[in-house]
């Protein structure tokens, strides 16, 4: 006998398409992670949304290179980073949480893990007319495709590809968004959680950001919450933004309160330059949720048992 609503939170305008996936998983008693995942997976793969996994924009070299994690709980939780090649990161961050021993695979050696676990590898659908043109327009300005902007001497960072793309909010499946993160609870009351990405656009090759380090661009603890953040990940790096998140919840703040603390938390310490955006979602075990964005141009998707939302972030830390 079911004793909670399902829920599912993800982020930005093509979160409807976790969404989607996820909550007839929910609605039919399945797991929150198997949602969680379903719901990252069809983010991933969906064709219509040039995003996470196929049509993820490249780094400096112009190869794709994906980043996600899963977790339930401190003692569960795998990930992947570096990853070339695969399309479907959670997935693969999943198998590691299962049927390893380990939390984190990175570069080749999650790509072999990838392939003795029977996926398959699919590069050239990773690259889509939509993302050679992005690097092609990227590489008329650094001709050589030497990421020298990645350097901190003039170096101003990318603009967060949602944000560039801020108008364009839930109407339509927004091309350029390039993180999903996912959390779901169950009709047991579990939590899960799934954030993939693949990164900032034109970064260093070899580089890595918050999304699929736990603690970082998500953490979930039963006992207190689940959080995920989105953006740019060296903000959230410095501060553990969803560890953050969750221990806030722990100590009575309600999850709204949590995510906005972790923005300011990034606010105080970092100088921000005008285009970095960070955006935290989080939920407790009571089903409360919220989401909260550094700049607009944020949105979350929500689904309880009978309805379906797309909305800005519940708080904006800087209108
Ligand atoms: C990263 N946090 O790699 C990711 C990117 C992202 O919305 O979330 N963009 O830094």
């Amino acid at each position: 006998m079911p004793t909670h609503s399902p829920i599912a939170l993800s982020t930005w305008s093509f979160g409807h398409v976790a969404n989607a996936a996820a909550m007839p998983i929910l609605r039919s008693g399945g797991s929150a992670l198997d949602a969680a995942v379903a719901g990252a997976t069809a983010v991933e793969l969906d064709p219509t949304v040039d995003s996470v996994g196929v049509g993820g924009l490249p780094d400096a070299s112009g190869r794709v290179s994906l980043d996600a994690c899963v977790m339930t709980n401190p003692d569960r939780c795998g990930s992947v980073c570096f990853l070339r090649d695969y399309p479907t990161a959670a997935q693969i961050a999943r198998r590691v949480m299962d049927n390893t021993i380990h939390v984190m695979l990175a570069g080749d050696g999650a790509s072999a893990f990838a392939a003795s676990e029977g996926f398959t590898p699919d590069a050239n659908h990773l690259l889509t007319d939509q993302s050679r043109a992005a690097y092609a327009a990227w590489r008329t300005v650094h001709p050589t495709g030497q990421a020298r902007a990645g350097l901190k001497a003039g170096y101003v960072p990318p603009m967060n590809v949602e944000e560039r793309y801020k108008d364009a909010l839930s109407s339509s499946p927004d091309p350029s968004h390039d993180t999903v993160c996912v959390l779901t609870r169950d009709t047991q009351g579990q939590l899960a959680g799934v954030c993939t990405t693949s990164g900032l656009g034109f970064k260093i090759p070899g580089r890595v950001g918050d999304s699929p380090i736990i603690g970082h661009g998500l953490y979930v603890d039963q006992t207190a919450g689940a959080a995920s953040c989105t953006g740019n990940g060296e903000l959230v790096m410095g501060v553990c933004g969803s560890f953050l998140a969750v221990e806030l919840m722990r100590q009575g703040r309600s999850p709204l309160e949590a995510a906005v603390a972790v923005l300011q938390r990034i606010a105080d310490r970092y100088t921000l330059h005008p285009s970095h955006q960070v955006a935290v979602i989080a939920m407790n075990p009571q089903g409360q949720w919220a989401s909260a964005s550094l700049r607009p141009g944020f949105s979350h998707c929500i689904s309880t048992t009978d309805s379906t939302q797309t909305q800005p972030a519940l708080k904006v830390l800087f209108p």
